[in-house]
Formats: structure tokens, C-alpha cells, sequence
């Protein structure tokens, strides 16, 4: 059974597990193609067309799914290796160990905004930027650099409070949990920490960066958490909407998986 537990109870074992399956699927091709197929959803989801991975209420589903998929592309290289979650209302600051050399490395130098340390700097040789939107090949990051905040607390727990997943325009201008978490209304969580690490992450390439996995795990855990508090609060809309994946339509790029088939997160693997 997978449990995907907090990176900072990560023993340095299980760090080095992690980095050392990411930089194996990035040697043998299978990462780009993730960060090429995110990037394909980031600019076909738009809010008046046909959308699914983002602005949109199959947002939390088709993630939840693309992580799976991530995850056992991982475990296909080590079985012991599951997707830590990152807890951005805890794990605040640019100093944390989920930024130290032994992990995911730290925020970029000033002139380029390079990252110059740990598994994924350039000088390494093994973490190439090849799905890229602009010329530069090594990863960026900003952290904290623009002057915004993490979420807190406290702010989670209000979006966690909303008892309806989404309403029409099942868009960016939407009422509801889904549209608040992803960050598009109100206090803005999801979108919030793209920003906040900057570089790639701040664009439709943003798996480039290897803190996208974590933070989407934290994204789908708080996904589970609003789901145990609203027991009553089913997934909508639930059938008959145009332009969005319903309950029972299936979600590209996948032919085989609809957001019903995605709400029970438990038949995957467990938050510790
Ligand atoms: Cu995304
Ligand atoms: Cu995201």
C-alpha cells in the first residue's frame, strides 16, 4: 500500500530514494513527457472552451490522476519510492529543509535565477530543462522573491470550510471549494505557491520543477480533507454541462478514467 507522507518526516534515506528515481526518469525520457503533456492542459484550458485540467471542476480529479500516473512511473524504478506532500502552511520559508542540497535544492542565484544546488542544479548534468517555453535550459526558482506570502493555516482551513465543490460558470470566475483552492478567487491557495517558488513553476512547464509534485499532493490531500469534513458534497456538476468534464465523463488525456472513478483516493494510497 502507497502512503504518501509530509517531506519534512522524509528520513534521508527515503530523500535520496526520491531524487535518485526523479533524476532516473528524467534520464530515460519519461519525465519530460509529463511535463510536456501539463503544458499541453495549461494551453488548451481556457475558460470558455473545452477544459479539464485547469479552471475547471476536473481540476482536482485530473490531477489526482496525473500524480497517480507519476507515481507509479516511479515506483516502476523504485517500489519503495511514494509522492511526499509538501505543507505550504507549515513549511514557510525559503530556509526549510525541503530546499537543502540534500533535496530538492534551493532558490535561484540573483542574476539568472539559476538554481546552483542539490540533484537538480545545471552544473550537475543531470537535470536538463528540455520542455521549455523560452531558451534557458537550467531550473529557475524565485523563492518568496515577488513578495508574496505562503498560505497560512488559516486560510486553507477557510476554503476548507466551503461546502459546495463548484458552481457555473465552472470556470475562473467560479464560487465554491474548487475555484478557491486552485487560486483563481479569494485568498488563493494553489495558484499562490506557483507563484511564490517563481521560474518554471510560475508557468505551464512548471513539473520541471520537482517541487510541483509535492505541492499537487498537498493539493489532493486537502482535496481528501474537504471531502471527510463535507461527507454530503458530491463532486459537481453532475451531468449535463457542456465544455466540462461531468461526474461520468471521461477526462483526456485518459480514455479510461472519469472523476467518479477518482474520488476515492483510498483505493490508491493513504495521507500519513
Ligand atoms: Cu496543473
Ligand atoms: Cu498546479
Amino acid at each position: 500500500m502507497t502512503v504518501r507522507k509530509n517531506q519534512a518526516r522524509l528520513t534521508a534515506e527515503e530523500k535520496r530514494r526520491l531524487v535518485a528515481a526523479l533524476v532516473e526518469l528524467k534520464r530515460d525520457g519519461r519525465y519530460d513527457a509529463f511535463v510536456t503533456t501539463h503544458n499541453a492542459f495549461i494551453m488548451s484550458d481556457t475558460d470558455s472552451g473545452d477544459r479539464v485540467g485547469h479552471r475547471s471542476p476536473s481540476f482536482l480529479p485530473w490531477h489526482r490522476r496525473f500524480l497517480l500516473q507519476f507515481e507509479q512511473a516511479l515506483q516502476s524504478v523504485d517500489a519503495t519510492v511514494t509522492l511526499p506532500y509538501w505543507d505550504w502552511t507549515a513549511d514557510r520559508t525559503a530556509a526549510s529543509s525541503l530546499w537543502a542540497a540534500d533535496f530538492l535544492g534551493g532558490t535561484g542565484r540573483s542574476r539568472d535565477g539559476q538554481v546552483m544546488d542539490g540533484a537538480f542544479a545545471q552544473g550537475g548534468g543531470r537535470w536538463p530543462i528540455s520542455v521549455r517555453v523560452d531558451g534557458r535550459g537550467y531550473l529557475r526558482r524565485n523563492l518568496g522573491g515577488n513578495g508574496l506570502q505562503l498560505p497560512t493555516r488559516a486560510e486553507a482551513d477557510s476554503v476548507l470550510a466551503m461546502a459546495t465543490y463548484d458552481t457555473a460558470p465552472w470556470n475562473s470566475a467560479s464560487d465554491g471549494f474548487r475555484n478557491h483552492l486552485e487560486g483563481w478567487r479569494g485568498v488563493n491557495l494553489h495558484n499562490r505557491v506557483h507563484v511564490w517558488v517563481g521560474g518554471q513553476m510560475s508557468t505551464g512547464v512548471s513539473p520541471n520543477d520537482p517541487v510541483f509534485w509535492l505541492h499537487h499532493a498537498f493539493v489532493d490531500k486537502l482535496w481528501a480533507d474537504w471531502q471527510a469534513r463535507h461527507p454530503g458534497s458530491p463532486y459537481l456538476p453532475g451531468g449535463g454541462t457542456p465544455d466540462v468534464v461531468d461526474l461520468r465523463e471521461t477526462m483526456r488525456p485518459w480514455n479510461d478514467v472519469t472523476p467518479a472513478d477518482m474520488l476515492d483516493h483510498t483505493r490508491h494510497y493513504t495521507y500519513a
